[in-house]
């Protein structure tokens, strides 16, 4: 890893001012470094933890059509995963050193998936809420300072548009549907939606790491304002299906164009996001179990590695 002599925080300071990618045989001060080894880790654990609900309900997705949908998705999630623990290990940190942190809980991953999908619709809120946010915060992030943080996103923003119709799809569906599966369909959107707006992280004036993030150029809009937009979208999306924002304070403000929302529990999400969600215990349980019983596919790999290659 380059160390950071004047000169070369000079160099970098000059690049990110001219708005260039930072690329990994670059200097970069030691805290640039920390700051995407953070965001960027829990970005991937977030994707691979992030399986874990939907897959859940591989077996039973309503239809061959469905199920064949989901299975692609999970698995886009999971090569997401991938494609941004090699984006951190350009950074000089290991796989396993970022597992580690994952499973002692030093590392975070996005509050959202500590919430359990308890029905069908669930599968199709967590597509177009879940995606949904994803995609306007990994939009922003196409445009972040490190390069191959920048490039990995160009192409999970691809396959999260398709993840966000295929929920959309399912609630359109069950929102047209029975009255049964149109309870379920607003029961689902009830449960996701303050979560899903907590995914942006907390307001502007309480985030530890947005002032720094946007002096290097990793952040392009605040927390606050890419929650705007999300919502601002995502009120218009559900009046199309007709389904109701669980939301009493909801309300267009004409003179500002933007939709205004009551206040959030923070301190829920700061319970969630520190380790006591409802599912916490049990995603990292799963992931522990099943990364042991796949050490013989490692050790296999490594081994056919150093024989073969
Ligand atoms: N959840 O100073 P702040 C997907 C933490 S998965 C948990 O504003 P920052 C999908 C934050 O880490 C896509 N923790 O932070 C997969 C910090 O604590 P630390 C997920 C959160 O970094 C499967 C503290 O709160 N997307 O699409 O400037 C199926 C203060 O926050 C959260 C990403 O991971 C949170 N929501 O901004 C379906 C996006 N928010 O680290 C779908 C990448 C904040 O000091 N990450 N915290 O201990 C980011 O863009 C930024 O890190 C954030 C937070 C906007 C999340």
């Amino acid at each position: 890893m380059p160390t950071a002599t004047t000169a070369a925080v000079d160099l970098f300071t000059e690049k990110i001012g001219r708005g260039e990618n930072i690329e990994p045989r670059d200097p970069m001060p030691e805290e640039y470094r920390r700051h995407l080894i953070r965001q960027i880790s829990q970005h991937a654990h977030s994707e691979i933890i992030g399986m874990q609900p939907e897959g859940n309900w591989i077996t039973r997705a309503p239809s061959l059509r469905a199920k064949m949908i989901l299975l692609a998705k999970i698995q886009d999630e999971g090569g997401h995963g991938l494609y941004l623990y090699s984006a951190a290990e350009t950074l000089g940190i290991s796989r396993d050193e970022m597992i580690a942190q994952l499973q002692s809980g030093k590392a975070r991953y996005s509050n959202i998936f500590n919430y359990p999908a308890l029905t069908w619709a669930d599968i199709g809120a967590i597509g177009w809420l879940v995606d949904g946010a994803a995609i306007v915060n990994q939009v922003m992030l196409q445009r972040t300072s490190y390069g191959p943080y920048a490039r990995a996103m160009v192409r999970i923003c691809k396959e999260e548009s398709f993840h966000q119709r295929q929920g959309y799809e399912i609630m359109a569906k069950m929102a047209a549907g029975t009255p049964e599966q149109r309870e379920m369909a607003q029961d689902a959107l009830n449960r996701w939606w303050a979560p899903a707006l907590m995914m942006f992280g907390p307001p502007d004036k309480d985030s530890l790491h947005t002032k720094q993030a946007f002096q290097w150029k990793i952040k392009r809009e605040s927390n606050d304002a890419l929650r705007q937009k999300f919502i601002d979208k995502t009120v218009q999306q559900a009046e199309v299906i007709g389904l109701k924002i669980p939301d009493p304070e909801l309300r267009f403000n004409e003179e500002t164009g933007h939709y205004e929302t009551g206040p959030l529990n923070w301190e829920e999400f700061h319970r969630v996001i520190n380790g006591d969600g409802p599912c916490n215990r049990q995603r990292l349980e799963h992931h522990i179990r099943v990364h042991e019983d796949g050490r013989w596919v490692r050790e296999a790999a490594a081994a056919y590695n150093q024989k073969f290659n």
